[in-house]
């Protein structure tokens, strides 16, 4: 059985959840929108961005709703009680299996490596990330420390591997950058580390001895906020690395694309 909520702590989750279903629907639009503008051999990498944050869209409002049945307003005391109807953590583990591949496609297309490499690298990572959520999952709805910890130590195994390799492509694939490009990889290379590493780091929580509820807000909370970053935030870099390397690539197709852009 969960543990009452006070209303800020309710109320918190509630407007975060609120929140990413409205960035997650703005950056559909834009992403969708602006595939204009850029070259035509980026234009896939926009329409990936845009189902990233439309699968996302769809979720929070899942989430959402998931969260608003779990708790009732007790008028007397002012605090969420639990309805008994649980809330659903698969919603969000459902999301990261199916966002999380198409992240690292979105990934993988930055470094613009020979077909037979880039599908290699592509498949060990996706089968990595699968590892590591379907491994991760177990921990996150138990409600035995020791169980998290256990799940959450092997996740961070496949974990580690996908960021190692990750970095270490990136590193790589600044070199066949033009100049103006590598500090947009450099910057975005450090954006996947900031972001997918505050996952972890909001699982911990429960463990390291903050208090059952404020560990659940808290969890809630860390991974929304990754979200937004991870998924949105990211696609707007995608975006701005492919409308450079439009520009330096074929300054009249850039300059003719803004033209497109700004009368569509
Ligand atoms: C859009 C969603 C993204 C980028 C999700 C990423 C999720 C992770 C990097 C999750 C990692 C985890 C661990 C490394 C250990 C504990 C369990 C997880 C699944 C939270």
């Amino acid at each position: 059985m969960q543990a009452s909520l006070s209303s800020g702590q309710f109320e918190i989750v509630y407007t975060f959840f609120s929140l990413c279903i409205a960035a997650m629907a703005a950056a559909f639009v834009f992403f969708l929108s602006s595939r204009q503008s850029v070259a035509a051999k980026y234009r896939p990498a926009l329409l990936v961005s845009s189902l990233v944050v439309g699968i996302a869209c769809y979720h929070y409002f899942r989430i959402f709703g998931s969260w608003s049945a779990a708790y009732s307003l007790d008028l007397a005391t002012g605090s969420y009680n639990p309805t008994g109807i649980p809330f659903n953590d698969a919603y969000r583990y459902a999301d990261w299996l199916l966002t999380v591949p198409l992240l690292l496609v979105e990934l993988v297309s930055v470094l613009a490596l020979p077909k037979p490499q880039s599908g290699r690298l592509l498949t060990s990572l996706s089968i990595a990330a699968v590892i590591m959520i379907a491994t991760g999952f177990p921990g996150e709805v138990s409600h035995d420390n020791t169980t998290r910890a256990i799940w959450g130590a092997v996740s961070t195994v496949p974990f580690v591997y996908i960021l190692f390799v990750l970095w270490g492509e990136l590193g790589k694939a600044l070199d066949r950058q033009p100049e103006v490009v590598r500090v947009l990889v450099r910057n975005m290379r450090l954006l996947i580390l900031g972001t997918w590493g505050v996952y972890p780091i909001a699982y911990l929580l429960p463990l390291i001895g903050v208090n059952g509820t404020s560990a659940r807000v808290g969890v809630q909370i860390g991974y929304t906020l990754a979200d937004i970053a991870a998924k949105a935030g990211f696609g707007v870099m995608i975006y701005w690395i492919a409308r450079t390397k439009t520009e330096v690539e074929s300054p009249a197709a850039g300059e003719a694309a803004t033209t497109r852009a700004a009368l569509a």
